[in-house]
């Protein structure tokens, strides 16, 4: 090794982002001389690349890798995955379900498990597999469940699920996400693009020609820790020379939201704080000012959109709810003053303006609406395809926005059969059962199979599901409305797990899967999943723990049972595979960039491919829309959508508009009996709920040993309750116990809890107190909008109150009840 551990953390100590996302435990961790022997080893994550010291077949020690100027926390918490008491180390399988084997819905849940072997346990789900073709169909099972599997584009477990399930039958799968559903939804109508997803605008060009930055509900110095791929945390560099040109008056950078977010904090911006939920009444109003002081840009609206004439009528309060969208209405709602509507309306146009949305605001009732209206105020704004100027949706994640190299990352593990293979049940027959439902609508299908649902212009009929399989995702803790679902999970016959962590999605299930951790396999990744930078080796750094094995051979020995295991590994090894997918890489970059054989670049560890080129989003559309027309259906920007109008949804309509939601906080809907609005935001400690089962890391976040909730000071008073106090939140779903962190950075009446605190509820009954902190215990299950059907966490309202009764102890940790 080169580097030290000493000079590395003065490195790290030297940056300021860093010390933002925070080495705080790096630092802590003593190295004395005898803790230094052993190997290191190179590796990649979501959090990104690392180097860990191997030591007596244990992973002693983790540092960032030294490409990696502004290394996350959450390095400090990979060795509590490893050798966490929630591993699930041994097949198990669910006592009741064994015993009577007439499913015993009714104790689902109690966590009695009995070990299996591996032949046991791969003998019932194949015999599961096998009933649900035979007596049933294709549209009992569901496999299209998919989630934030660890990185590696081999071991890619979702993708290894999907294939062994594909040789055996067919069966039901979902469209669209939990992170982007609304928004990936209505973006193509109006842009002609998911937008969500897309390569950005370059930092670089931003901070060179931006005059105001609007961070509209968004946090990237939070959520850009995590990558899809191997994250390389270059964005943090463009963050640093950001706050200088805040420091320094540069560039004006506002933040539009109800929180004084991490990124806020860290820029030392300008907060505009805004009632939650109501952006769209907020735009509507800054519209209205940019229409009638004249201040948009009329050739930019003539020239590259489509149906500004039918929006500004509803603007004007000729339309729909003849209501004037005036500032002075805006403020009613949405709590902003109307002149500080107008200036925020003229500073828009006052420069150049680059609009961040981030994707928090679509993930509520109605989500679809702020994106589109947000698009509409870029267009008037009239800077769209400009460098520093325009719109985007996604500079907060997986690196967006650091020039791209465009070399080519390597495949992945194959998710469907190959051509020429076919499945050992051909039935597709869905028995007039949707057989693709929207991703958040599965435990509606579970409540109401058969019920039709209007989805994105078709209608939906939810299927009726008898078995679910779940791999590199966890809905017991990303789905909403924790109760309504423990009512809806009951119907299943039967639901399989397969992970490395005992969630409460295998607390749930009836076979219990080991796959071992990215830690305890080989594989490969790219590193940068938008700047494509280069390479990263995956190195096994300890055998897989007690009996768990890697995805592929957990599948791989599933198919024997049918006898489609050659058909299944193309009879290759781990090894075999991931050189075949490096050398696949290799091929396609030929001509581009030469890389090394396979060996060499396995011993170095790491391929760097440089750095990218800049590069302008909408430039071309910009500079000739005819010739690079947008994917709208008229290749314009649709400020009207006839395609929307024509759906006849109520509400999504043919231009963006105002709807109340169905729960509101600062007097709207339902806020006198739960006056307080929960934000369920992404956690700045975790990965969703990866990592929550880190032992000592988890300890650095919790409130007697429970997750935080963040509240304003003020109304935490009102409640007599203190920094540090238990306090039970709840409203007519549900009750959790989280422990209060108070803090000015949240509005009054605004609280958060992040999403992915393990489920861990008192005891196995509908209703029942949860004992550490899921947010999802509290949420609604209800879609945006007829049109993308999609997850509305963030429209939920809440009580609060200090807990005083006896502390029941947590129970969301620490693996099955198991029962001999
Ligand atoms: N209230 C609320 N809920 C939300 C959200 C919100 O904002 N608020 N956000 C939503 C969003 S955007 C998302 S993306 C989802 C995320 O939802 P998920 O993707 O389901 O969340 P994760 O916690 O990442 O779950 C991944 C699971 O896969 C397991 N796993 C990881 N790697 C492997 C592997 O290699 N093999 C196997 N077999 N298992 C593996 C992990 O241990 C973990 O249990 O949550 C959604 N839920
Ligand atoms: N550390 C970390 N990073 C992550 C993840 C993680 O789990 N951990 N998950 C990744 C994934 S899968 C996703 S989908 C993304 C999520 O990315 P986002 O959905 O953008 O992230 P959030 O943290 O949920 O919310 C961002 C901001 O929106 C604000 N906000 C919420 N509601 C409103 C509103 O009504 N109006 C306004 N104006 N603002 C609002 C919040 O206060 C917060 O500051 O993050 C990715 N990055
Ligand atoms: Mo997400």
């Amino acid at each position: 090794m080169a580097i030290t551990r000493r000079s590395f953390l003065k490195g790290v100590a030297g940056t300021s982002a860093a010390s933002l996302i925070g080495p705080s435990l790096l630092a802590s961790a003593s190295a004395s001389a005898a803790e230094t022997e052993g190997t290191w080893k190179i590796s990649g994550s979501h959090w990104g690349a690392f180097r860990a010291r191997v030591w007596g077949g244990k992973v002693q020690e983790i540092k960032p890798f030294e490409v990696d100027k502004h290394p996350t926390d959450m390095l400090n918490g990979i060795k509590g995955i490893i050798y966490s008491p929630s591993r699930v180390r041994y097949p198990m399988v669910r006592l009741d379900w064994l015993k009577k084997h007439k499913y015993a819905a009714e104790t689902r849940g109690n966590n009695r498990f009995v070990r299996v072997t591996w032949d046991e346990a791969l003998d019932l789900f194949y015999r599961e597999l096998e009933t649900i073709q035979k007596d049933y169909g294709p549209w009992a099972l569901h496999t299209g469940q998919t989630g934030w599997r660890q990185t590696g584009q081999f071991h890619s477990c979702t993708n290894h699920m999907q294939r062994a399930m594909g040789l055996h039958g067919y069966s039901v799968k979902k469209v669209g996400d939990y992170s982007t559903g609304a928004g990936q939804t209505i973006l193509p109508y109006v842009l002609g693009s998911t937008e969500v997803y897309a390569q950005g605008t370059s930092w670089d060009l931003i901070l060179e020609n931006s005059d105001n930055i609007i961070l509209w509900g968004n946090d990237p110095v939070k959520n850009l820790q995590v990558g899809w791929t191997c994250e390389t945390h270059q964005s943090y560099a463009y963050l640093e020379q950001l706050k200088d040109k805040v420091a320094n008056k540069e560039i004006n950078v506002v933040s539009v939201d109800p929180v004084r977010n991490k990124t806020a904090r860290y820029l030392d911006n300008e907060q505009r704080y805004i009632n939650p939920q109501t952006d769209v009444p907020f735009m509507l109003g800054v519209a209205h000012v940019l229409y009638n002081e004249n201040l948009y840009d009329k050739k930019f609206i003539d020239t590259y959109c489509l149906g500004f004439e039918d929006f500004i009528g509803y603007v004007q309060g000729k339309t729909k709810d003849n209501v004037e969208k005036t500032p002075e209405w805006a403020s009613e709602i949405c709590g902003v003053s109307p002149e500080e509507i107008r200036k925020f309306a003229r500073m828009l146009v006052n420069g150049r303006t680059q609009i961040m949305v981030g994707w928090s605001v679509q993930r509520q009732e109605h989500g679809e609406q702020p994106y589109w209206m947000c698009a509409v105020l870029a267009a008037m704004i009239g800077q769209i395809g400009l460098p520093g100027g325009g719109i985007s949706y996604g500079h907060h994640y997986s690196g967006i926005g650091v020039p791209a190299t465009g070399f080519a990352a390597p495949g992945s593990f194959p998710l469907n059969i190959d051509q020429g293979q076919k499945p050992k049940y051909t039935n597709q027959d869905f028995n007039g059962y949707s057989r693709v439902i929207p991703v958040a609508r599965w435990v509606d299908s579970l409540l109401e199979p058969g019920k039709k649902i209007k989805s994105n212009g078709s209608t939906v009929t939810l299927p009726n599901l008898k078995m679910m399989v779940f791999s590199g995702n966890n809905p017991w803790h990303h789905h909403q409305d924790r109760n309504r679902m423990h009512k809806a999970f009951r119907s299943l016959h039967t639901v399989v797990a397969i992970d490395f962590a005992w969630t409460a999605t295998c607390r749930q299930s009836d076979i219990v899967l080991p796959a071992c951790t990215q830690y305890e396999r080989n594989d490969i990744d790219g590193y940068g999943a938008y700047s494509g930078r280069g390479l990263v080796a995956m190195n096994k750094l300890v055998d897989p723990m007690f009996q768990s094995k890697s995805d592929f051979e957990i599948m791989a020995n599933l198919t024997r049972r049918w006898g489609r295991y050659e058909d299944y590994t193309r009879g290759m090894s781990e090894m075999e595979w991931v050189k075949s997918l490096y050398d696949g890489c290799r091929e396609a970059n030929k001509g581009k960039f030469e890389m090394p054989e396979f060996d060499e670049f396995w011993e170095k560890g790491y391929l760097d491919f440089g750095t990218g080129k800049s590069w302008v989003r909408h430039a071309d559309f910009r500079e000739d829309p005819e010739i690079n027309a947008l994917g709208t259906p008229s290749g314009f920007i649709e400020i009207t959508s006839r395609t929307l109008g024509n759906m006849g949804y109520e509400h999504c309509q043919e231009h963006p508009m105002w709807f109340e939601k169905s729960e509101r906080s600062h007097g709207g809907p339902g806020s006198k009996a739960h006056p307080y609005w929960l934000q369920s935001c992404h956690p700045d400690k975790r990965l969703h709920s990866q990592m929550c089962e880190s032992e000592e890391f988890r300890a650095t976040y919790t409130v007697q040993g429970r997750e935080p909730i963040y509240i304003n000071p003020k109304d935490a008073k009102t409640k007599g309750i203190k920094d540090g106090d238990l306090v039970r939140v709840f409203n007519d779903r549900g009750q959790l116990l989280a422990g209060a962190v108070l803090t000015d950075s949240y509005a009054p009446g605004v609280v958060r809890i992040e999403e992915g605190a393990w489920y861990g509820p008192i005891d196995n009954k509908i209703g029942a107190l949860d004992t550490y902190g899921d947010p999802n215990t509290l949420t609604q299950d209800i879609p945006t909008s007829e049109l993308a059907q999609a997850t509305s966490a963030n429209t939920c309202l809440v009580s609060f109150e200090k807990f005083t009764g006896k502390v029941p102890p947590v129970t969301a940790f620490g693996g099955p009840i198991e029962v001999i």
